[in-house]
């Protein structure tokens, strides 16, 4: 098997699950980035479906713990259906954030999916932060630092539900990579959960080949392979278009290593990109890094082939 090569892009303009506004703008600015003609050079049949549409931010504090939990539902159910849709046409959806909190109405329509089709789910989390919070352990409300908890099933009913079934995933199909910003709380939960967690530390002492070595060890050939890239995984140097930027991330080369690992497998089937912030970047640059370190999924950078 290998990367499905029919591409959709799904833009999702909201900041409705974050701490900054902005982040609605970012399926703009990866399109201004050019990302659809940078991926047809690479010989990917590209559509680009537009944007979904949902409610606007109402920028109130949280209630019981969620910030907007309403919108975010709304939100969120539209991009499940979106991303399920392309899924079933057996094209790959590229969801355009938008903050992360995404990944809830993204990666349940794909465990939907692979319950259907009888495939193993993998999922590659590439983010500064686990966002494993829940409504008793954030310290912001914000709906973006709970997903892979929600995901869980740990959450509230209306967003846990959103795939038709509870949990939609395992922790066990979970590999987090570039992680170095974990609330008290959530640090305590990620290890009650037992998440493979492979931090910036990690990264540091044994280098990025071999934790993605490791984080693509168990996959085969009837395995979906999800990629969730919040944008403030990459070292804010090369990466300063995010609300939550923390320092230490991947270098350029390290997180092109990593894509092009990814590539490598041939198993990538979904994709977010999600949390590029234009409001906080510099002429584009971080959209246009993104973009090329989606082009490294695809192929791009390297001349050699496993
Ligand atoms: N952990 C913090 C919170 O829950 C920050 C989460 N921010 C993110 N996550 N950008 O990827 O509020
Ligand atoms: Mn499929
Ligand atoms: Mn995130
Ligand atoms: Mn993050």
């Amino acid at each position: 098997m290998t990367t499905l090569r029919c591409v959709s892009l799904i833009g999702v303009p909201t900041d409705i699950g974050a701490g900054a506004r902005g982040a609605s703008m970012g399926p703009e600015a990866m399109r201004v980035a050019d990302l659809a003609a940078a991926l047809r050079s690479h010989g990917v049949d590209v559509v680009d479906r537009g944007n979904l549409s949902g409610p606007p931010n109402p920028w109130l504090p949280p209630v019981d713990g969620y910030r907007h939990l309403n919108e975010v539902v709304a939100w969120n159910q539209s991009a499940h259906d979106a991303v399920y849709a392309e899924l079933k046409a057996g094209r790959m959806p590229i969801m355009l954030g938008g903050d992360h909190c995404l990944g809830i109405g993204s990666i349940s329509a794909v465990a939907k999916h692979c319950r259907e089709v009888g495939k193993k789910l993998r999922i590659l989390w590439l983010d500064a932060h686990a966002d494993f919070n829940t409504s008793t352990l954030t310290p912001s409300g914000n709906i973006h630092g709970m997903p892979v908890a929600c995901l869980c099933g740990f959450g509230p009913q209306e967003l846990i539900e959103i795939g038709g079934q509870v949990p939609a995933i395992s922790p066990k199909w979970v590999r987090q990579i570039g992680i170095r910003s974990v609330d008290a709380g959530e640090k305590r939960f990620v290890h009650e959960q037992d998440l493979e967690v492979f931090d910036m530390r990690y990264i540091d002492e044994m280098g990025m080949r071999h934790t993605m070595e490791l984080a693509l060890a168990t996959l085969d050939a009837n395995t979906h392979l999800h990629i969730s890239f919040d944008v403030d995984f990459l070292d804010p140097d090369i990466a300063p278009g995010v609300g939550t930027t923390v320092p230490g991330g991947p270098t350029y080369r390290e997180a092109h290593l990593c894509m092009e690992m990814i590539a490598n497998t041939g198993f990538m089937a979904s994709l977010d990109v999600v949390e590029l912030n234009p409001a906080l970047d510099v002429q584009n640059k971080t959209a246009k890094v993104a973009v090329d370190l989606v082009e490294s999924l695809f192929g791009k950078s390297t001349l050699m082939r496993k």
